[in-house]
């Protein structure tokens, strides 16, 4: 193995390991046709910034009410007039819109839903005498219109659901009626997502007032599972449209006073064998509260039953339980439930909570609770890593933000709150998606933001020993030299890398570009750094990134090496001591070194085992690069970022 083969391989392992599990796309509403709602993915759990945003032309109110769905590279966000937006899902940068619907909306409510380069999106021209009702099938890759299917044009009609796409189908339930009132028989649609003006079927129940307004659907195996405005669950073959049971939850769950209307999608576990679901009645009831539960019904996935009664109609819930007026699809992990509740839509002040329940029979384990902003309309969606559980949503209210709680057990804490900077004071309807370590949501003001945590890394000048040790806590998608220093660059700027044969190789600032940059690029965590700067000040690199789940850095040993030193970067944003950071892996006579601007080096020893000296160098902290030197044999460190 050479040495650029050591480096990059180096490198390499810090950047390709997590990215391999983390990757993932957020294609529909909560992110699957069973509105799962959690991932695997690095989030921002420190301090968030933005990555990017971008405007998808709003008005200042009702501009995006949607969440954005991520995939394929690009973020699509439908806006309020019916133009879907895609975006770089990276960059940010603007890639095409395309208009879909055929007059001037104010108003959409539909998460399109995305799969293998066709983007779904259902409109409704967007208020109450429009009633225009269209599917429209767009090419990922450019917005151009594959075809439309224009549903109903019937007085007063909106597509408000999300769009669920599922094995070659997509479905979308219509509604028709006023903000507080229902009016006419929805209808649930099923369309060939190959074709979709081609219609699989329609279902259209034999009552009055029971139109789907976010009642987006479930697919289960061959059952198709939806709620009402009328209280009822129905499950359907989802092949043809064929009836196969359902469930009155008024009627069988003793909550009829007031019958609540389902304004959520449908969220499956398979391993409890339950559907979870939310109900509510904005009746001011509770102390302006309003009425409304959380709701767990048994599903069979094999029979289609629902109720846990083996017939059509009856059974029961397994639970329900009061969180006041909610519009929030549950999300299910590991024995747990979360949920927004308690908002008080049409009156102040705009509190609210986020609750956390136990799944066997929907008690309650905590509630965060906001006086002010605490009116959560969103879906929690949930990041899990390295075994800790963190819940974003966003709230829909005036200067509404956006929240990250991490679930501790009996409690919760409050990572951070983000609000939009000025001049965005809106309204944040819908919550977030996630994707790739980073977080996306849209406000009423018509912007899309992507957060990830962001970190700052101190590089000082120095005529006489311009060293500066410098390590990147977080994975950033700016790897280059030219992207990750910036326009703070000058004239005779050097970084070096080190490597364990070859020794030091560097890259160099001229003329107004990073030559040589291919030695020590690509920039990345779990890698140490130098940088030598002359000319210009000091200044601050600041960019954003998300943790990794683990990180691997070979320790060389003088005795296979010769020469004991590497350049380590430590990929978190936590300080940690000598002890906590390494562990059990050091021997005797290992030295860790720091460099301070003005004073030089400064070292601990690793003797009689325990760090002597460690207030030397401690703090061990994100940002900075360490010398670590080892007479001793080459080892790894491994450590979990999450970890602290
Ligand atoms: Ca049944
Ligand atoms: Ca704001």
């Amino acid at each position: 193995m050479n040495r650029t083969t050591i480096i990059m391989a180096l490198v390499a392992i810090a950047l390709t390991m997590p990215a391999a599990v983390s990757a993932a796309d957020w294609q529909q509403f909560q992110k699957d046709k069973v509105s799962i709602g959690w991932v695997t993915d690095s989030v921002p759990i420190y301090d968030p910034a933005i990555v990017w945003s971008n405007s998808t032309g709003g008005t200042g109110h009702a501009g995006v009410d949607v969440v954005p769905i991520v995939a394929g590279g690009r973020t699509f966000v439908l806006n309020s007039s019916g133009w879907l937006h895609a975006f770089n899902a990276t960059t940010g940068g603007f890639e095409w819109k395309h208009d879909c619907t055929p007059i001037t909306g104010g108003f959409e409510l539909s998460t399109p839903a995305y799969n293998d380069g066709i983007v779904y999106v259902a409109t409704s021209a967007g208020n109450l005498s429009a009633g225009f009702c269209r599917v429209t099938a767009l090419h990922a890759i450019n917005g151009s219109e594959r075809e439309n299917k224009t549903l109903k044009t019937t007085y007063g009609y909106q597509l408000n659901t999300p769009v669920t796409y599922a094995d070659g189908r997509i479905y979308v339930g219509d509604w028709n009626g006023t903000a507080t009132a229902t009016s006419g028989s929805g209808t649930y649609w099923c369309l060939n997502a190959s074709n979709v003006t081609q219609e699989l079927w329609n279902y259209t129940p034999n009552r009055v007032c029971c139109g789907y307004f976010w009642a987006g659907a479930a697919i289960v195996g061959d059952y198709i599972i939806f709620g009402d405005d009328t209280t009822n669950v129905t499950c359907l073959y989802n092949n043809n449209g064929t009836f196969v049971d359902y469930i009155n939850i008024s009627e069988k769950c003793g909550c009829s006073s007031p019958v609540e209307k389902i304004r959520s999608s449908i969220a499956w576990n398979e391993s409890t064998g339950r559907i979870y679901f939310t109900a509510g009645e904005a009746d001011g009831a509770y102390g302006g509260y309003g009425t409304g539960h959380v709701y767990a019904v048994a599903f069979n996935d094999t029979t289609g039953d629902l109720g846990n009664d083996g017939a059509t109609g009856g059974g029961a819930c397994e639970w329900n339980n009061s969180i006041n007026f909610s519009r929030s699809t549950p999300a299910y992990y590991d024995g747990r439930i979360y949920v927004g509740g308690a908002h008080q839509m049409y009156s102040s002040p705009a509190s609210g909570k986020m609750c956390c329940l136990h799944e066997t029979n929907g008690t309650l384990i905590w509630q965060w609770w906001h006086g002010t902003n605490g009116r959560v309309q969103a879906s929690p969606a949930v990041s899990v890593v390295n075994g800790r559980k963190f819940i974003y949503f966003t709230t829909n209210a005036a200067n509404g933000s956006a929240y990250c709680l991490e679930d501790i057990g009996d409690n919760y804490t409050e990572r951070w709150e983000w609000n939009p900077p000025a001049p965005d004071d809106q309204y944040i309807l819908q919550g977030m998606s996630i994707s790739n370590g980073t977080i996306y949501f849209g406000t009423d003001y018509g912007i899309v933001y992507a957060l990830q945590d962001h970190f700052d890394i101190h590089i000082w000048k120095n005529n006489s020993d311009p060293k500066n040790l410098f390590a990147v806590p977080l994975k950033s998608a700016k790897t280059t030299l030219a992207e990750f220093v910036g326009s703070d660059a000058r004239s005779n700027d050097k970084v070096y890398i080190y490597s364990n044969t070859a020794g030091y190789k560097s890259a160099s600032y001229l003329g107004g570009g990073w030559m040589w940059a291919s030695n020590v690029e690509p920039i990345g965590p779990g890698v140490g750094y130098e940088y030598h700067r002359i000319g210009g000040g000091a200044f601050t690199i600041t960019n954003t990134g998300y943790l990794l789940k683990n990180v691997n850095t070979p320790i060389y040993g003088k005795l296979t090496t010769g020469d004991p030193k590497n350049l380590m970067g430590y990929a978190t944003l936590e300080d940690r001591n000598l002890s906590a950071a390494f562990g059990a892996s050091p021997v005797a006579n290992d030295k860790v070194y720091r460099y301070f601007n003005g004073v030089g080096y400064r070292s601990a020893s690793y003797i009689g085992g325990g760090w002597m000296w460690a207030s030397n160098v401690e703090p061990i902290m994100p940002g900075v690069g360490y010398e670590y030197n080892r007479e001793g044999q080459t080892f790894s460190w491994n450590y979990d970022p999450y970890n602290v």
